[in-house]
């Protein structure tokens, strides 16, 4: 029989227990997160009836880094704008689907600014494999009424991040500066995200490796002798690392959190920035990590919260997981 538990923490109640921590909260945040989760399960909605109400496929559009637009990516970007306008405390938003900038002027009390990649993994996404939304939050300089200074700014300055993962159910994984990182599972029945997986923490190390290895060709080769070293006998157990590669980075960071292991996708000789975006994948994935006791570096193997993002669409190298496998990559890079 269904065991009933009465005392469930939603993220409502999680939120506003977070906010009675904080004696100089305004409630902004917690204002700003409701409209965030709305988002969420509105996408995670479309998402699973895709198929069915023909919303597979291509939008015939472009995005800023060129990549062809799907529909879902459409309709998931526009859902995110107009939850963070209608919030009224997003003064600016940073999507990967939109080139420019966008401002809510008329958020006129607004202190936040958000970056998001409303549907990471698009190339899964006709194939029913897991994708998600992942999101970063900012909050304005004194004084400022939004500029770009108060979104291209260092990892070590959000004061929130985390991601979705729209898989056999919708996950959520918040974490807050300083925080812990917790995860949430949306309860379709009663349309709420429940804490099922209270402070995350990565496994000190596992071995299991995430990465396209299509690309090895154009790796640089320190890169390529440590992950040929994963394929040897370890010391320890005797057997090589084993490979696991969704190709969305939220199902194989969330795996990656759960698990253990490591996940790359590294800086090469064809794309020497790297492919993903630091402002909405790369910074609110190693905050994630960071809080939860693993670490996330550039292919330069520096902290990967302290880049400065030099464009809003600004790339980079990421390798980020379980602490000891982080500083596994590390030392082949020093030698
Ligand atoms: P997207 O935001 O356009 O979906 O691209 C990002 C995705 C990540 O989820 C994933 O880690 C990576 O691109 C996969 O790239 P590749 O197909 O080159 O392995
Ligand atoms: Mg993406």
């Amino acid at each position: 029989m269904e065991q009933v538990n009465y005392n469930i923490i939603t993220l409502t109640r999680f939120l506003t227990e977070e906010q009675s921590k904080h004696k100089e909260a305004t409630g902004d945040f917690t204002l700003l997160f409701h409209a965030l989760q709305f988002s969420f399960k509105s996408i995670a909605y479309y998402i699973r009836r895709a198929t069915l109400i023909n919303l597979t496929g291509l939008a015939g559009s472009s995005n800023t880094t060129g990549d062809d637009q799907k529909k879902l990516d459409v309709i998931s970007n526009d859902l995110f704008i107009n939850a963070m306008r209608s919030s009224g405390k997003c003064a600016l938003l940073v999507s990967e689907e939109e080139e420019n900038v966008i401002y809510f002027k008329d958020a006129t009390q607004a202190r936040y600014a958000v970056a998001c990649d409303p549907i990471d993994g698009s190339s899964n996404l006709d194939a029913g494999v897991s994708v998600g939304t992942i999101f970063a939050i900012h909050k304005l300089a004194e004084g400022s009424k939004g500029t770009p200074e108060d979104i291209l700014k260092p990892g070590t300055e959000l004061v929130a991040a985390g991601f979705t993962m729209y898989g056999a159910s919708a996950q959520l994984v918040i974490t807050m500066k300083g925080g812990t990182v917790n995860g949430f599972t949306l309860d379709n029945g009663v349309g709420e995200f429940i804490l099922t997986h209270p402070d995350m923490r990565l496994p000190r190390k596992r071995a299991i490796y995430s990465v396209n290895e299509g690309n090895s060709l154009y790796w640089e080769d320190p890169v390529k002798e440590y992950f040929e070293s994963l394929k040897q006998l370890q010391p320890e157990s005797k057997k090589p690392y084993s490979a696991r590669y969704i190709g969305s980075m939220v199902a194989d960071a969330y795996r990656t959190l759960l698990y253990g292991g490591i996940f790359a996708y590294p800086a090469d000789k064809k794309s020497p920035k790297g492919k993903l975006r630091i402002l909405y994948e790369c910074a609110p994935m190693a905050m994630v990590f960071e809080n939860a006791g693993g670490q996330a570096v550039n292919s330069k193997m520096e902290r990967m919260l302290e880049v400065v993002p030099e464009t809003i669409h600004d790339k980079s190298g990421i390798f980020m997981g379980s602490y000891d496998e982080v500083e596994k990559v590390k030392s082949f890079h020093k030698k």
